[in-house]
């Protein structure tokens, strides 16, 4: 498999094409030796749009290129000829990618939307607009007009795009925890697997189904207390979970659940509270590793699961059906 490096924030600089400049020129003919004005309009330029395609996953080709510029429209000719229009560009974007345009004025960027959908485009630079040719400026006192408009510049816009992934269910949890396990268990991704700790280092995206309806599962690299101060991998992943719409804390029988969930959820906390009022549920895995199963407290749905023996994922599996309906 083609590991491609995961990317969710880049900066680029879109513009768009100059329009074409309108033409001076007149109409020569055999007989007509002073014939009216007959220079076309120039094109208009290219324009540079943002277009979701549904197979990214990552930012990472915007690494190497920074400036995208739409061609120019070409400038008008005689015998009232149009120039060309410039062709536009297309960059394409994984879904879930916020756009945010530098504001020159107040010195900020400011979000100008999101692609969610796949196909789903937005204007970025609109291309400058074509000059017209000089065809347009004859009057009763001007017959031959020895003038034509300049084509416009293109917009020219400073970019950030920030990618927050577009999944249904998001796993949270310490490191070691199982997280992708669970995702191998339950989709088809195979994300790696390994006996210790930020074995994850950005988030994999996992595709199950379940009665004909595509799921999509966000594995995150693990967390630890102190992350909001930037200990560990720090809490950078965590925007990829808040477009999900159900979060699990995925907790180590044999380690702490109890505490461990406490830090889990103080650290979301300090995030951002708000994700906390999504739909919430508790996967307790390993549980082939212990006896007996000792009684935990918890306010919220709990499942004990072993994600490498596939015990249990069956409920697990309705749990996330009855949420996601
Ligand atoms: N016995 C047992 N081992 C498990 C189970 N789930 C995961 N493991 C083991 O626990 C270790 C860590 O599993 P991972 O799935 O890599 O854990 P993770 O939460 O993704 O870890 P990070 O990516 O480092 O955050 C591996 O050795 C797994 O084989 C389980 O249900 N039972
Ligand atoms: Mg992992």
């Amino acid at each position: 498999m083609r590991r491609v490096k995961f990317v969710d924030e880049v900066e680029i600089l879109c513009e768009g094409g100059k329009g074409g400049d309108g033409c001076v020129a007149f109409l020569r003919e055999k007989f007509l030796p002073k014939g009216g004005p007959a220079g076309g309009d120039g094109g208009d330029g290219g324009s540079v749009y943002l277009i979701g395609n549904e197979r990214l996953i990552t930012l990472a080709d915007f690494q190497y290129q920074y400036h995208y510029k739409a061609k120019n429209g070409q400038n008008g000719k005689g015998k009232n000829q149009q120039g060309k229009k410039g062709e536009d560009i297309f960059l394409e974007v994984p879904l879930g990618t916020d756009i945010y345009k530098f504001d020159e004025e107040k010195k900020e960027y400011i979000s100008i939307g999101s692609i969610l959908k796949d196909k789903e485009v937005i204007l970025v630079a609109k291309g400058g607009k074509g000059g017209r040719g000089n065809t347009h400026f004859k009057s009763p006192t001007n017959q031959r007009p020895r003038y034509a408009e300049k084509g416009e510049r293109g917009e020219r816009v400073k970019l950030r795009l920030v990618l927050r992934l577009l999944a249904d269910i998001g796993f949270v949890g310490l490191p070691n925890a199982g997280k992708s396990t669970l995702l191998r268990a339950i989709s088809n991704a195979k994300p790696k697997v390994a006996p210790y700790p930020f074995t994850t280092l950005t988030p994999n995206l996992g595709v199950l189904e379940i009665d004909h309806l595509k799921i999509t599962a966000c594995d995150m690299p693990g967390i630890i207390k102190g992350a909001s101060e930037g200990k560990g991998l720090g809490l950078r992943f965590l925007k990829h979970i808040e477009r999900t719409k159900l979060i699990l804390f995925i907790l180590d029988i044999t380690s702490n659940p109890q505490e461990d969930f406490q830090i889990l959820y103080s650290e979301i906390e300090k995030y951002k509270k708000e994700l906390l009022n999504k739909s919430l549920g508790i996967v307790i895995n390993k549980i082939d590793l212990v006896s007996e199963i000792p009684k935990f407290s918890f306010s919220l749905p709990t499942f004990y699961i072993s994600a490498l023996k596939g015990i249990n994922i069956d409920k697990l599996i309705e749990f996330i059906k009855e949420n996601l309906r």
